[in-house]
């Protein structure tokens, strides 16, 4: 079990206790635990299983504590969570995910109404019945009315970084199978989705049916929800993702994984095409009408040829565009990982990252960049000991030493400052004028109102050091949604000023995403990929913000960190 979800069966259990107005200060003890846990560098599992070790030297965690942790490991929740949700509908765990609620409107709630599940929730917002509670008003109504339809959007729903760790550890198990020669994903896992809502894996070769056997018998397999001929599917891994797996023979491959692949939308334009052509196309190949003769099927190239196009990335294929293009020969050349030269967004354990300067760098140089920035907190960040005036002139200056020195990769010095509620940078010019790279992210006051953002966004855009507008739109996938800002208007300004906007790699956030990477290139924008990293092992993550640039259709050269090393100093600046 990961610190994270420990730290998340905590803090549920913190929400309950306080809808339940338990002793603030037990309350408290779990909240400050659950912080303790999620920013522990070593795994709380390996620790509990450590008789030498012990966890009540972690800071935050006393005597009982710890064994909560115990119970938490062992089956995944703790007596006092579980008595609470004997006493507490069931759903209420889903109404703490609803934003503008929280512990104590809930327990407001549940004290007037009898609520089960969130369709009665919603049903009493509908019906006006939040007003009429103390402190609570028509707009409270229209807020959880929001929150509950974007809740609806999101569950059932995987991060595409999960997804894809479960997809390749189990073509791994599958493709030892003898008899089999392949196993493929297509799907939205393919077309490199943010999210993924189930994963579709086809499997190749002379014994394909063997792997659907070896499938449903799986130790990571939940539930088995069907197993055919041809197909099984299964509810795999803790959270249920389900998988389906398709066993295909080769003459039709092509055919299957073009229609697997999706979208849906796509599919259809392009069955449509065939149409008209003569031909009917399906997951078995393309066929001729006037003789139902095989034209394709083999391979997904033969099929896109057949119909008179050249093969389309599956990142674009969602029918915005791409099937005209393709017709046209217009298609855009797309960015690759291997054109990445360096990473730009990157924290340290001088504020919250996990590793040192040089351990982060040496995992840069590793993976084959010429460049990186470090990009460390400013002071509005207390909790993660951001950098005041006097340490980023510091580092600076430290900066400066080691790049003369010489350490097998440049490290340009930067800062990830924050926009402060009024647009203001979080540190003075004079201190921004030391550094390399100045990136601007908002991480406070996330609720303000559209047009306050776009205000908070524009006036940032005019500070001269500003060189990256870190993660625009603050999404966090599956769990809060974009701020609801002019963003024409804020990558129109973006680009008349010369400030990059990132795409940032880290898998729960992937902001920007593909539709507003379209629309800010329009108004003449530049990016950036950046993984974000707060450990060396996120640097990897670039691939999946290298998938989001492509969903984007962007080419290396919308990209400012495929330039070479001193390209990119010379890039830095100028300005337009
Ligand atoms: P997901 O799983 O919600 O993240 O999205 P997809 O795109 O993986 O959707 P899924 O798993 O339902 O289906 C996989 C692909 O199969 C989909 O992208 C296109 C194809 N497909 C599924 N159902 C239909 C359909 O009714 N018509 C057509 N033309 N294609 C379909
Ligand atoms: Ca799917
Ligand atoms: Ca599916
Ligand atoms: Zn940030």
């Amino acid at each position: 079990m990961e610190n994270k979800e420990i730290a998340r069966v905590l803090s549920e259990t913190a929400d309950l206790m306080e809808i339940a107005a338990e002793d603030s200060f037990r309350i408290r003890s779990y909240r400050n635990g659950a912080t303790a846990v999620e920013g522990y560098p070593e795994r709380i599992e390996d620790i509990l299983g450590n008789p030498e070790r012990k966890v009540t030297d972690i800071p935050g965690i006393g005597k009982g504590l710890a064994a909560v942790l115990g119970e938490i490991v062992d089956h995944g929740s703790c007596e006092r969570r579980d008595a609470l949700l004997e006493k507490f509908p069931r759903a209420t765990l889903e109404f703490l995910k609803i934003q503008g609620l929280g512990p104590k409107g809930i327990a407001l709630i549940l004290e007037h109404y009898r609520i089960t599940s969130i369709d009665d929730l919603e049903r009493l917002c509908q019906e006006q019945k939040l007003r009429v509670l103390p402190r609570m008003g028509a707009k409270l109504e229209e807020k959880v009315l929001r929150s509950i339809a974007q809740y609806r959007q999101r569950t059932g729903r995987f991060l595409l970084s999960y997804a894809d760790g479960m997809a390749q550890s189990l073509a791994e198990t599958l493709s030892q199978v003898p008899g089999v020669d392949a196993v493929t994903p297509a799907g939205s896992l393919r077309r490199g989705r943010e999210t993924v809502g189930d994963l579709d894996l086809l499997v190749t070769g002379p014994s394909a049916r063997d792997a659907l056997d070896r499938f449903v018998a799986d130790p990571r397999v939940q539930e088995v929800l069907g197993h055919g001929e041809n197909k099984a599917s299964a509810k795999v891994g803790r959270d249920g993702l389900q998988v389906d797996v398709r066993a295909l023979a080769p003459e039709s491959f092509g055919a299957a994984l073009q229609y697997f692949t999706g979208s849906k939308d796509h599919n259809v334009a392009i069955r449509t095409r065939a149409v008209k052509m003569g031909f009917k196309l399906s997951e078995y190949g393309l066929f001729r009408v006037e003789d139902d003769a095989k034209v394709a099927g083999a391979t997904e190239a033969g099929v896109y040829e057949a119909l008179g196009l050249p093969w389309i990335p599956p990142e674009l294929r969602e029918n915005t565009g791409e099937i005209e293009a393709a017709a046209e020969g217009r298609l855009p050349e797309l960015v690759e990982l291997g054109q990445m030269r360096g990473d730009l967004h990157m924290h340290t354990t001088e504020t919250d990252g996990r590793a040192t300067l040089l351990e982060m760098a040496e995992a840069a140089r590793a993976q084959g960049y010429e460049y990186i920035a470090i990009t460390d907190h400013s002071k509005a960040l207390a909790m993660a000991n951001g950098l005041d005036e006097k340490r980023v002139v510091a580092f600076a200056r430290q900066m400066r030493e080691i790049n003369h020195e010489g350490i097998g990769i440049r490290v340009f010095s930067g800062i990830e400052c924050d926009i402060l509620k009024d647009g203001a940078m979080d540190l003075a010019d004079d201190a921004l004028a030391e550094l390399d790279l100045v990136i601007g992210s908002v991480h406070s006051h996330m609720n303000q109102e559209g047009a306050e953002m776009t205000d908070r966004l524009l006036r940032a855009l005019e500070c001269p050091h500003l060189r990256i507008m870190g993660h625009p739109t603050g999404r966090l996938l599956l769990e809060r949604d974009a701020f609801p800002f002019d963003f024409d208007r804020v990558a129109a300004a973006a680009a008349r000023r010369g400030v990059w906007l990132e795409i940032n790699a880290s898998p729960e956030r992937l902001d920007l995403h593909g539709p507003l990477i379209r629309a800010a290139k329009a108004k003449g924008a530049a990016f950036t990929i950046s993984t974000d990293a707060h450990h060396p092992k996120h640097l990897t993550h670039m691939r999946y913000g290298v998938l989001t640039a492509r969903r984007g259709w962007l080419g290396p050269a919308d990209i400012r960190n495929t330039l070479p090393a001193d390209q990119f100093a010379a890039a830095l600046r100028t300005r337009p």
